[in-house]
């Protein structure tokens, strides 16, 4: 089993009507449910195929971010990490998200405390460490915490940086095994996939950089030809979710999953 990209569950949460007043950095109109629905329910059907269990959760109409669920926790082999995020009208999600990971964890749980925040948008886990982006959401004291915690379950962790106007390290990037990363040029030439095999996102097509790889799919949001025909050449098995309405709150693949 490989813990970076071979997965059993998966954990999801249905977008609330509330998803209007979700965050977003430019107002670019408002997300549509209806359509958000269906794109979500062929995300979840995408991840099923694989043979996962996707545990769905009912929308959470307090919360207009709570279907972008990875932001709360982080999922390793042997510990969920309870985030703490730097949004602070995202707080309150975490709490909600809790007892389900307990479910599977039980007492193997742990959680980044005040002054600390994080976001699991900022953490990308390879097959030989975890990445940390340092962003407006995610803080240094939410980096030391999270370093001190994986360690005792054998993770190193590596602090780097998210480029300046990029809301989350993984909005530029995704894993698509062990050793290879798909990363924006604009993320990459901060240097901080030395060492890994680098797949570059086409100039004109960085939205596409926010993919995850699920078993054997590499799930990717649509609309992003030359992203698509890229990694297929590469061999993966591409599948394409339309996006349009969760990118109007900055959101992509990763995003709408905790995966473990
Ligand atoms: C936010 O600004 O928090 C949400 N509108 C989008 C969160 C996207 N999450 C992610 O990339 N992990």
């Amino acid at each position: 089993m490989n813990a970076t990209f071979e997965f059993r569950h998966a954990v999801t949460r249905k977008p609330a009507p509330s998803i209007i007043d979700g965050l977003r950095a430019e107002d670019t109109g408002a997300p549509d449910l209806e359509q958000m629905l269906s794109d979500h329910a062929a995300y979840v059907s995408a991840l099923r195929s694989t043979g996962a269990e996707v545990l769905e959760l009912p929308p959470l109409d307090t919360y207009p971010d709570a279907v972008f669920v990875e932001d709360t926790m982080l999922c390793l082999p042997s510990v969920a990490v309870a985030m703490r995020p730097g949004a602070p009208s995202r707080q309150g999600e975490v709490a909600e998200m809790s007892p389900h990971l307990q479910a599977f964890y039980g007492e193997a749980m742990a959680e980044i405390t005040t002054p600390g925040t994080i976001e699991g948008g900022d953490i990308l886990v390879t097959g030989r460490e975890i990445l940390v982006g340092l962003s407006a959401r995610t803080n240094h004291e939410g980096v030391t915490q999270l370093s001190d915690i994986v360690r005792e379950h054998g993770h190193s962790l590596r602090r780097v940086d998210t480029p300046e106007g990029i809301l989350h390290f993984k909005t530029d990037c995704g894993l698509l095994d062990a050793e290879t990363i798909l990363s924006t040029t604009r993320l990459a030439a901060s240097g901080c996939f030395e060492g890994y095999r680098v797949l570059h996102v086409p100039e004109g097509e960085e939205a596409a950089g926010n993919c995850i790889r699920f078993n054997g799919l590499v799930i990717m949001a649509a609309g992003f030809p030359r992203t698509a025909e890229m990694l297929d050449a590469h061999g993966y098995e591409v599948v394409q979710i339309n996006n349009s309405e969760c990118a109007k709150l900055d959101g992509g693949m990763s995003c709408l999953s905790l995966r473990f």
